[in-house]
């Protein structure tokens, strides 16, 4: 039987098991999917009022008048991201806040009421024009979710409109487009809006390369829905080669920090139509599209992870000193397993209120483009003989596995030296359907396995410490049909110092750890771990500068009250990248005074047992979630951290207050504190003072809970002194 490809495949009550893997190893990218694949390394720009607040998450009342941009450089954005080896970027037009980055004819809340340019500026004209300049492909991210249009008393968001018939683009007087396409849709006044903006974003920006609906909703309102169908049928008539985000075309992969899954298979099932659909499907579990899962779908979609995180600390700009930026080592990381573990690479750049990316992350996009260049450009196989249409360098050929017993193999006219193996299915044609591989290399008259993985896809990365040798070969161990391997190439990765990680317990002991490679290897039948570097010396300072050789080796942990640490791993002379740490004052002799609801495992006490993995959760009764810590004694505080808990997304404090007591009985409010988008990105989020606190009894007091949950959790709080 003849199975045509597709990119969604019905079920029916009658596939046996067997016929549903058939089925899925038929289930294949569309033409913009595989271009949007192939970009592999793209940005996101989150920007706009946020980035002069401070803000995750704005308000949607935030006067334009903050949004005092003076020195637009997009320039400088796209020469960091090209030079990083981005292929497009996503700008935040319009964030949750409901600001529109572009002169928009459908609403005043935007750059138009700004000090940007007088009012004339347009952030998304200046992108789409450095991006021609420097050939960089453009996206929009457009909030479906719009607190201005919620909030203001004419807003139209969840105004409770009758759906009838509208003409898109609505005509505004003065401002004619020149794309005379128009649509008719049975909307309401936001949809309506929403696709009047859609219209100008994707008619007068040049080509649109991928529009970004996000899922996430501080709010909502009136039991507005959107009308994904006519957002999607809009988008396809106008930008026919844009891959849609959230919806059908690309999928999230279920976390905001960087995560990869071993396995990420992009054909996963879905119990309604992927074309209808409305809704947005938990994208969270640690597997998706295993065969166990395929069996319970009624559709089988392709939808390639995007795996999407920020080179800062949260999503939009905040400041120098406070907000960590992602070292080279780590975003070079996340490239490998992501790009190379069959999805998209999204990383976010903040720009600063200066309108420019901060030098530090400038430096790590250069760091990075360096690395995927020096390691990637160079096929160490260029030469090899074995199968030519895997190492012909084109991807339209390929070699169908009609056996899976029969090894590929590769043979290097010299040795060479390597740590990288990348392999690739012909998707186009023959889908994904390798489940399990191995890599071997000759070495003293035998084959050893030097790594394995499990699917592969549009692409995977294979890494492992270095090999030397002549002879090299693929295994198929399990597969979805006969998979077709498009190509190989191997690398090598000039070997860093290791990053290190610092932790502190519960008594103020420091402790220094190289981090762990994940991939392991089985030379000679030895299971090893990671790249093992010989000669680590870890050094580290307490003053907030940089470690130099020069500074304090680390021996043994060590004791530290509270503050900075600083540490770094050198090899030889090469030094690693730079981590650190702020810590609060120490938790041991802090006594819980009172907290509502204390069930067994959640006791108060766990928001301080300095271990992130147990969490206070607040009781059933009552409406005030408190927690009262007496800290032991006085201290000056300049701030606090809260580390909500991630065991899954309840409790999470969105807005607070911190109260201070002189006796452990009577509080007094002290400060308001609020943070935003903790559910999908719950890491630990830090609060300073308007001014210095001096106190030994403290409460934190949760005003509003995330997502509407009704008890507030503490994984962990600690308590910053003010430097003496
Ligand atoms: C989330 C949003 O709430 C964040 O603010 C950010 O835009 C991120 C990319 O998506 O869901």
């Amino acid at each position: 039987m003849l199975i045509p490809t597709a990119s969604t495949a019905k079920i029916a009550d009658t596939d046996s098991k067997d016929s549903i893997i058939i089925k899925a190893a038929h289930v294949v990218p569309t033409p913009n999917q595989y271009a949007a694949l192939k970009n592999e390394f793209i940005a996101f720009i989150h920007f706009g009022p946020n980035t002069f607040t401070r803000m995750e998450w704005g308000s949607g009342m935030e006067d334009p008048a903050i949004f005092n941009l003076q020195n637009l450089d997009t320039d400088q954005w796209c020469k960091a991201m090209k030079a990083a080896g981005m292929q497009l970027v996503i700008l935040t037009v319009k964030h949750h806040d409901g600001f529109c980055l572009w002169q928009t004819r459908y609403t005043r809340h935007g750059v138009m009421s700004s000090p940007f340019r007088n009012g004339q500026g347009d952030v998304l004209r200046e992108l789409s024009q450095s991006c021609e300049k420097y050939g960089l492909k453009l996206g929009v991210y457009l909030s479906p979710a719009d607190l201005y249009q919620i909030e203001n008393p004419e807003g139209l968001y969840g105004n409770l409109s009758e759906p009838s018939e509208r003409i898109i683009p609505r005509p505004v007087a003065g401002r004619p487009f020149e794309n005379k396409t128009t649509f008719t849709f049975v909307v309401d006044d936001y949809n309506e809006y929403f696709l009047n903006q859609l219209f100008e974003l994707l008619t007068e920006y040049g080509p649109i390369h991928e529009v970004w609906f996000d899922g996430a909703h501080p709010k909502r309102k009136g039991g507005q829905t959107y009308n994904y169908k006519a957002w999607k049928a809009l988008i396809r008539t106008l930008a026919p080669e844009a891959v849609v985000f959230g919806k059908q075309d690309v999928r999230w992969c279920g976390n905001e920090s960087g995560k990869t899954r071993d396995t990420e298979w992009n054909i996963i099932p879905y119990q309604d139509d992927p074309d209808e659909m409305n809704s947005f499907p938990d994208l969270t579990a640690p597997s998706l599209g295993s065969r166990d899962e395929l069996y319970q779908g009624k559709y089988l979609h392709y939808q390639m992870a995007e795996t999407n995180t920020s080179i800062r600390e949260g999503w939009f700009y905040r400041d120098e000193i406070d907000q960590k930026v992602r070292s080279a080592d780590d975003v070079f990381d996340i490239y490998e397993r992501s790009v190379g573990g069959n999805s998209i690479f999204l990383l976010n750049i903040p720009p600063n209120r200066e309108g420019r990316f901060s030098e530090a992350d400038v430096k790590v996009l250069e760091e990075v483009g360096r690395r995927i260049q020096e390691t990637y450009a160079k096929n160490l196989l260029d030469k090899a003989k074995g199968p030519a249409n895997i190492l012909d360098g084109n991807q339209e050929s390929y070699e169908l596995l009609a056996d899976n017993s029969r090894p590929l193999e590769f043979n290097t006219p010299q040795p060479v030296t390597i740590n990288r193996f990348v392999i690739r299915e012909a998707i186009v044609t023959h889908s994904e359907r390798v489940e399990k591989h191995v890599l071997d290399a000759w070495i003293d008259d035998d084959w050893e396995e030097i790594a394995s993985g499990t699917n592969i896809g549009y692409k995977r990365i294979l890494r492992f410490p270095e090999v030397t040798s002549q002879k090299f070969r693929l295994r198929v161990l399990e597969s979805r049909l006969q998979p077709a391997i498009s190509a190989v190439s191997a690398h090598y990765y000039k070997t860093r110092p290791p990053q290190v990680s610092i932790k502190r317990d519960i008594h103020g002991m420091v402790s220094i750890q190289p981090k762990q490679h994940t991939f392991r290897w089985k030379p000679h039948g030895e299971d090893i771990a990671g790249n093992i570097n010989r000669d680590i010396e870890i050094r580290y300072t307490l003053d907030g500068s940089t470690p130099t050789k020069n500074a304090k080796r680390y021996e043994a942990p060590f004791m530290v009250p509270s503050g900075e640490v600083k540490a770094c791993a050198f090899v030889k002379n090469q030094e690693g990248s730079v981590a650190s740490n702020l810590f609060g004052v120490i938790k041991k002799d802090w006594r819980l005074i009172a907290s509502n609801g204390a069930q067994d495992k959640h006791q108060g006490t766990k928001a301080f047992d300095a271990d992130a993995n147990t969490y206070w959760l607040s009781g059933q009764k009552g409406s005030r979630h408190y927690l009262e810590i007496d800290l032991g004694k006085e201290y000056m505080l300049k701030g606090f951290a809260y580390t909500p808990q991630t065991e899954n997304t309840l409790g999470m404090i969105e807005k607070g207050e911190i109260q201070i007591s002189a006796d452990g009985q009577k509080w007094v409010a002290r400060e308001a504190f609020e943070f935003g988008n903790l559910i999908n990105d719950p890491t630990p989020r830090r609060h300073y003072f308007n001014r210095p606190v001096k106190t030994r009894y403290i409460s934190v007091q949760a005003k509003a809970i995330a997502g509407g949950s009704r008890l507030a959790a503490i994984a962990e709080i600690d308590f910053f002194e003010e430097e003496k």
